[in-house]
């Protein structure tokens, strides 16, 4: 049983104690984000009956066919940014620029960076969604005016990273950098509860998620680390079961308190990968690492890419140490052969 009284403000308020820091505007930045999501976890439940699902008939930035809620979440997750006094810049995937929500932004700390609706197909067939963030501190706080700088920065100075999961219950996962917490939403008090007190991912798992509807264009590599997951070997439980819930949220998150991985590698026809570097792969590149996991693109760690662009996309492959080391092995002969 979890305990009512242990609650992410008291959490939050712990963790600012222990790092004696003065102002609280950290704390109240969290406290914002998780507003946030309270609002979109209520929308999302009630989105089938306020007729809230299927396309706006639009096209994003992306490419991709703008969903109702989509456009919602995203409106949501900016205005209570705006609302927080506390955030300069706010970078999207629904959103082409960066929107300056700070004014001069002077006194400004944070530039947060979101996917507000990840795995939004899912929204219309009542399944799993999610949100993701990930929180920086401006370079020079005290500057008037924005900055690519601020945005354009390596995963490794993230300074909070995490997710929510809007399931069966609405789940917020992050890290500050000093492990990982989830916290369960109880809606009859409007709280998130500590449910998921210092998560460790295990260092090896027994699951892969991959779309296999993509096998026409992968390269050799992903094809002999698929069929190696699906090798009987007991010494290292194999086959492994696979997985795909289309919500990189809800296929980390069962990662994250199982073990195994996820994989969007780059292929023959998007080398990159599909999944964006800044809002979805460097936040739960960090959340990863902080529960004792791995993550990369099989190449290099994800936290240690300088990105150059606000919706680059890189290839994933994320969770348990021993599962992205071993895919790490596959995926390099591939990467070093269409690299010469
Ligand atoms: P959407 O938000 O457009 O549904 O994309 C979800 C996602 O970015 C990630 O959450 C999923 O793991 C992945 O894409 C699903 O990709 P496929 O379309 O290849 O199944």
């Amino acid at each position: 049983m979890w305990s009512l009284g242990v609650t992410l403000g008291r959490i939050l308020i712990e963790q600012q104690d222990q790092a004696r820091e003065g102002n609280g505007e950290f704390t109240m930045l969290l406290s914002q984000i998780a507003t946030a999501a309270k609002i979109i976890s209520n929308e999302m439940r009630r989105a089938g009956l306020a007729g809230l699902t299927g396309s706006t008939g639009e096209v994003n930035v992306q490419g991709e066919v703008v969903k109702k809620l989509d456009q919602l979440t995203n409106s949501v997750f900016v205005q209570v940014m705006e609302d927080s006094r506390l955030v300069c810049q706010v970078v999207s995937e629904e959103m082409e620029e960066a929107l300056n929500v700070g004014g001069n932004c002077a006194g400004r700390q944070y530039s947060v960076l979101v996917d507000p609706l990840d795995g939004s197909s899912n929204a219309d067939i009542n399944g799993v969604t999610g949100t993701i963030f990930s929180v920086y501190r401006r370079l020079d706080p005290t500057a008037e005016g924005t900055s690519g700088e601020d945005l354009l920065r390596k995963g490794s100075e993230q300074v909070a990273a995490g997710y929510v999961m809007y399931g069966p219950s609405t789940i917020l996962v992050y890290t500050s950098g000093e492990g990982v917490n989830g916290f369960t939403l109880e809606p009859s008090v409007g709280e998130f509860i500590l449910s998921h007190q210092d998560i460790r991912m295990p260092t090896r798992g027994t699951m892969y998620a991959i779309n296999h509807g993509n096998r026409a264009h992968w390269f050799p590599s992903t094809e002999k680390l698929v069929d190696h997951f699906s090798q009987l070997d007991d010494s290292t439980h194999r086959p492994y079961s696979q997985r795909w819930v289309g919500s990189l949220t809800a296929d980390f998150h069962r990662i994250l308190l199982e073990g195994g991985l996820y994989l969007y590698p780059g292929d023959k026809r998007r080398p990159c990968g599909k999944l964006r570097l800044l809002y979805e792969c460097a936040p739960l590149a960090w959340v990863a690492e902080q529960a004792g996991g791995k993550a990369s693109t099989g190449k290099e760690r994800i936290l240690d890419i300088q990105p150059t662009e606000l919706h680059q996309r890189v290839p994933l492959i994320i969770g348990s140490q021993e599962d992205v080391a071993m895919a790490e092995r596959f995926l390099q002969k591939e990467i070093a052969a269409t690299e010469t």
